[in-house]
């Protein structure tokens, strides 16, 4: 039997293949650096620890990165701003949406589901969005493509999402920030007889549960949160499946300017999921606190524990990543 000589991966193939494992130390790093400042009721300081580590640890990435989902815009965010380029500078362009601290009141007062985030992607296909809210609905996988709708009432979603599952509305849960703005949308879910999970912040990993409702028991997520965490969870959706729509909370003008000077030209744009992360992306999350997707840091004798899920877009694969790191002078602080 002749064999044809293997033919060589597409360059970018490889690369985000290996990004997919670099981005790991990423993540480990911002969440290590956090954990370490958890329960001491201090927000800035373990967000600011996360993103320092973050920094440092993507700046040794063989990458030419732009950031375009930071911790703000350039005033008022000195590092990992929006626009801040990133990496050696010596690889592909890359856009790269980070979280260093998604959650950072759950970290500060040592609560579950805190977790260090980001998603990679080649240059000029992540949506470059303000640090502005964003009203999100999203599905996991395995459903007719817009079966749900951003614009369709909050009653008529859960009926036809339980419809398509076979099952009745009340047999659906919905995940949704608990907050005062989402009064009527409970109403209107309780109404259909939904249950509904309330999270106190986190809605990154929230929308990653609409996944796999069989083990988390979420089918859908609803409500307004971050925009950033949107644009994080789209990239995590477009490597497990599911669906997500989301639209900028553009309510004022210097919000509509501030969107308008990143690109956007239709403030009430409705976004896809496939408007928000335009190609292959990997994504990755390692806990800080212990929550239902991931297990925190843990500081033990000589050895600091970490669990980080890495996700490729490319070929869907997920991988569960228990790291031992017992170099602990690598991830002293400054
Ligand atoms: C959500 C949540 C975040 O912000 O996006 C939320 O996922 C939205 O903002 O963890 P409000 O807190 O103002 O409602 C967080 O709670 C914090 O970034």
């Amino acid at each position: 039997m002749s064999s044809s000589p293997a033919k060589p991966e597409k360059s970018t193939t490889t690369l985000d293949r290996i990004l997919s494992i670099e981005i790991v130390r990423v993540t480990e790093r911002a969440a290590v650096a956090a954990a370490r400042l958890s329960g001491r009721g201090n927000e800035k300081d373990a967000d600011q620890a996360a993103v320092d580590a973050m920094r440092r640890e993507m700046n040794k990435l063989p990458i030419d990165g732009t950031i375009v989902i930071g911790e703000g815009e350039r005033d008022e965010a000195p590092m990992l701003f929006i626009g801040e380029k990133v990496g050696k500078k010596t690889g592909p362009k890359v856009d790269i949406a980070v979280d260093p601290l998604e959650g950072t009141t759950l970290c500060a007062k040592n609560m579950p589901g805190a977790i260090a985030t980001m998603a990679m992607a080649a240059g000029g296909t992540l949506l470059n969005a303000p640090d502005v809210y964003m009203e999100k609905i999203a599905i996991g996988p395995g459903y007719p493509r817009g079966v749900v709708d951003l614009d369709a009432p909050a009653d008529q979603n859960i009926r036809a999402l339980a419809k398509a599952k076979g099952v009745r509305p009340e047999d659906i849960t919905a995940l949704i920030l608990d907050r005062p703005r989402h009064a009527d949308l409970i109403a209107a879910v309780r109404k259909v007889g939904a249950a509904i999970r309330f999270i106190t912040d986190g809605d990154v990993a929230g929308i990653i549960h609409t996944a796999d409702p069989d083990s988390t028991g979420i089918d859908i997520y609803m409500g307004v949160g971050g925009a950033p965490e949107g644009v994080l969870a789209a990239a995590a959706l477009a490597c497990i499946g599911g669906q997500i729509q989301g639209r900028l909370v553009l309510d004022t003008e210097e919000k509509r300017e501030r969107a308008r000077k990143m690109g956007i030209k239709d403030p009430r744009k409705k976004y896809a999921m496939q408007d928000m992360v335009q190609g292959d992306c990997v994504f990755s999350a390692t806990g800080v606190t212990t929550g239902s997707m991931l297990q925190g840091v843990r500081f033990r004798g000589g050895m600091i524990e970490t669990e980080t899920v890495v996700m490729r877009s490319a070929t869907g694969t997920v991988r569960w990543i228990r790291g031992e790191h017992r170099q602990l002078d690598k991830f002293k602080p400054g």
